[in-house]
């Protein structure tokens, strides 16, 4: 498959960049790059991905990023995994990216993320008015235990749930959409930045539900896998025990209603050096490792019958 030659990868882009980055990359690949669309913002924008199949296998993985604004490094990243995969140049990237069905999402808050281009860079919530402030946070605005913990009902708070489940469109039409290609996918990346933290539910409980240690171990491996290239130092562990009590995040959703076996959360570069305003010669190296361990947990994943 073609890459498009001329996307920067050592700059950080505008949505409308993105956007038309994904759409030339279906019209270079035709038959395996496809534009999908996970829904749609308040201010009437698409939340656009891309779907790729690059071999005959139908196992779907969904790759969700940019759900918080200021997080440039997530959008930034996915784009570079695509355009990785797009490219096979390794054996095991090429093994990872046609064993899969990939439905990619970079940017699911996109009325955030122009937001942060053009007024203020370190917005991380929607931009939907609530009374006298904007933006519920779409990291806690999923219909699973929502306000169950580590979620606030103040409007003005950078953690506000929102005034009911899904009281954003963009975590409604998203989560439509999900359950609509629920059948096809069994795995679920969201990324996050910064703490370097490799994270799986739940976030709403210290509980170890589900398969909690098949995931503890299939992180392990993916974390040994981060460190190889650069020497990046990851920690793994559920959401609520490794970072906080979080409940009505995308993840949390994914797991307790369709219980999918491989779900994790990213939070990618740095510890706090440079935060949510990481440098972007830092894009290349970050998605790079990221793909190294994204290689391990899929192969750790499939060791497991997943
Ligand atoms: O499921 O990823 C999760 C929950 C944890 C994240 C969240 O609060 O939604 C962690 C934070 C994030 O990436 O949004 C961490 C960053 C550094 C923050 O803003 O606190
Ligand atoms: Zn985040």
């Amino acid at each position: 498959a073609q890459p498009l030659v001329s996307f920067d990868f050592t700059r950080y882009h505008t949505l409308d960049e993105i956007y038309a980055f994904l759409d030339s990359l279906a019209k270079e690949n035709p038959g395996k790059v496809q534009v999908i669309v996970g829904g749609k913002t308040h201010e009437g924008r698409q939340i656009k991905g891309v779907k790729l199949t690059l071999g005959s296998s139908k196992s779907g993985i969904v790759l969700e990023g940019g759900i918080h604004a200021r997080e440039w490094i997530s959008p930034a990243s996915i784009l570079y995994i695509v355009n990785e995969l797009l490219q096979n140049k390794n054996a095991d990237v090429r093994q990872l990216a046609e064993s899969h069905e990939w439905y990619i999402f970079p940017v699911v808050n996109p009325d955030g993320y122009v937001y942060t281009h053009t007024t203020n860079r370190l917005w991380r919530k929607t931009r939907k008015p609530y009374g006298l402030c904007y933006g519920s946070d779409p990291n806690r605005n999923w219909g699973y235990k929502w306000m169950s913990g580590g979620a606030s009902n103040n409007p003005c708070s950078e953690t506000y749930g929102g005034s009911s489940a899904f009281s954003d469109v963009e975590t409604k039409s998203l989560s439509e959409y999900l359950t609509s290609i629920s059948s096809k996918f069994n795995a679920y990346v969201s990324f996050h930045s910064y703490s370097q933290l490799l994270m799986f539910p739940y976030g709403h409980t210290t509980q170890h539900l589900d398969n909690y240690n098949d995931e503890l171990q299939i992180a392990n491996k993916a974390v040994q896998a981060i460190s190889k290239r650069y020497g990046t130092k990851y920690k793994a562990g559920n959401v609520a025990e490794t970072i906080y009590i979080a409940s009505g995040s995308s993840v949390d959703w994914v797991k307790g209603t369709f219980h999918k076996p491989v779900t994790y959360t990213y939070e990618l570069r740095d510890t706090g050096r440079h935060g949510f305003l990481l440098p972007a010669d830092q894009i290349a190296p970050t998605a790079l490792e990221t793909l190294d361990s994204l290689v391990a947990m899929f192969k750790e994943a499939k060791a497991r019958g997943y």
